[in-house]
């Protein structure tokens, strides 16, 4: 990556970086003064829809990384190679489910940028979400994508020479793995400056989660596996935040965090996200409907996840774990079982620390940090705390999703505001 070609886009150079790139220009039009808007409202980048003013149908997203933390400022710098791994899962996911994933226009590691199509009838889900809409496809949507991604770069899938050299192009993704080693496991269950703030969560939190030391163990387990198990090329930031969706499709972005690691993370934010969600609609909705409805997108996501990961695991002959002639076909459906099993047991693991960090660290979620009342917000911060401590400590004992359904089911009887 050289520093000297590298520098910050802004609405008055874009422009003229974007129609000296002949694919880019070439969806624009001749139009010479495009339209451009910084609509980003992630943490970390910078995100512009340039459009060209006479035929709103030509338009491109330009997302750019800039060497620091946009959420906190240039006061704390982050490496711009972030773009580096978000441009090469892009083109990875964009060979095994293009589908999912927006089109890449133009992809310049040097730049930290990447120029890729506009989403226009899209948006983002967790808005959609913490509106009561229902997406009859997301669910689906979603299994197929992490089946695919998650199985297909697999040890079960790629041959060992094919998957080492993929794991070469994902594993200095260090300083976004290590923002989740403290953001998601470290700060958000101790004393640190950088965590969110509500007075009677952060009494409750003293009392219930500093002061649990087999909760703490247990999600020291869970970034062992983060930091030590390599499964599959993970999105790593997979959330509601993550999807642009309507009635008919679903888009995966922003894939920064992109590293090789547990199979059950992804699976687990997943989930996470869609039960902070339906906890915040104890606040957000009038009746039951809209809860039982997020309850039910976790069953077909698990549901369509497990089976198409299965079914291509069935299917796959030769790989770096699989050799023709060693296992008998019952023993390859046990150790198939078996291993979903742990990857259920995983993802509610990953989904307890993913529910936790959302409540009390930096990075919450607009479900519920956008509730003004602080009391209403506090009370659905603790059960969002609660059901952390129950998928931590209930994990191993789940074995099929009607087990987890349950679990969630019975929660959410008690009492939240
Ligand atoms: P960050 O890495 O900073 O979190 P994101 O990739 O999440 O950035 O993008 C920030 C926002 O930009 C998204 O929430 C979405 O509103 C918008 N956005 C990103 N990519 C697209 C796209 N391809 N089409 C339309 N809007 C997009
Ligand atoms: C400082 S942590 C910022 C968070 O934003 C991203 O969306 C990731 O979830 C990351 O943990
Ligand atoms: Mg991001």
């Amino acid at each position: 990556m050289s520093d000297e070609q590298y520098r910050v886009l802004n609405r008055e150079s874009l422009p003229a970086y974007l129609y000296a790139i002949p694919e880019v220009a070439e969806v624009l039009g001749t139009e010479p003064d495009p339209e451009i808007l910084e609509i980003g409202d992630g943490n970390l980048n910078f995100v512009y829809r340039v459009t060209n003013p006479a035929d709103s149908s030509r338009a491109v997203i330009v997302k750019q990384a800039v060497p620091y933390l946009r959420m906190v400022g240039e006061e704390w710098p982050l490496g711009r190679d972030r773009m580096t791994y978000e441009i090469r899962a892009l083109q990875l996911y964009n060979e095994l489910i293009p589908d999912f994933v927006p089109t890449i226009y133009h992809a310049d590691e040097e730049m930290s940028t990447l120029v890729m199509a506009y989403l226009d009838d899209h948006i983002i889900l967790r808005l959609g979400m913490i509106d009561g809409v229902r997406y009859p496809k997301v669910a689906e949507h979603l299994g197929l994508f992490m089946a695919e991604t998650l199985f297909g770069t697999s040890a079960w899938s790629m041959g060992s020479e094919a998957r080492r050299q993929l794991m070469d192009r994902f594993t200095l993704n260090a300083e976004l793995c290590k923002l989740t080693e403290e953001f998601i496991f470290a700060f958000p269950y101790m004393v640190h400056d950088s965590n969110y703030s509500n007075p009677a969560t952060d009494q409750w939190a003293i009392e219930n989660i500093h002061t649990d030391s087999e909760y703490k163990l247990d999600m020291l387990a869970m970034k062992d596996l983060f930091v030590t198990k390599t499964d599959a090329l993970i999105h790593g930031d997979l959330h509601s935040g993550s999807l642009m969706v309507n009635q008919d499709e679903s888009f995966v972005i922003d894939m920064e965090f992109a590293f090789f690691g547990p199979f059950g993370f992804d699976v687990g934010k997943v989930i996470s996200n869609f039960l902070l969600c339906c906890t915040s609609h104890f606040h957000h909705s009038d009746d039951a409907s809209y809860r039982e409805w997020l309850i039910e997108q976790i069953e077909v996501i698990w549901n369509t996840f497990s089976t198409r990961f299965d079914e291509l695991w069935a299917e796959a002959s030769e790989s770096t774990m699989l050799t023709e002639g060693l296992l008998s076909t019952d023993e390859f459906a046990t150790l198939r079982e078996r291993t979903m099993v742990n990857l259920l047991r995983e993802s509610a693991g990953f989904a307890a620390c993913s529910m936790a960090r959302r409540t009390l660290g930096i990075a919450g979620v607009a479900d519920v940090r956008d509730i003004e009342d602080l009391d209403v917000r506090s009370a659905i911060e603790i059960a969002n705390l609660k059901m952390s401590k129950r998928l931590m400590a209930e994990r191993n004992s789940l074995t099929t999703i009607d087990d987890l359904i349950a679990l969630i089911r019975d929660f959410y009887t008690s009492p939240i505001l």
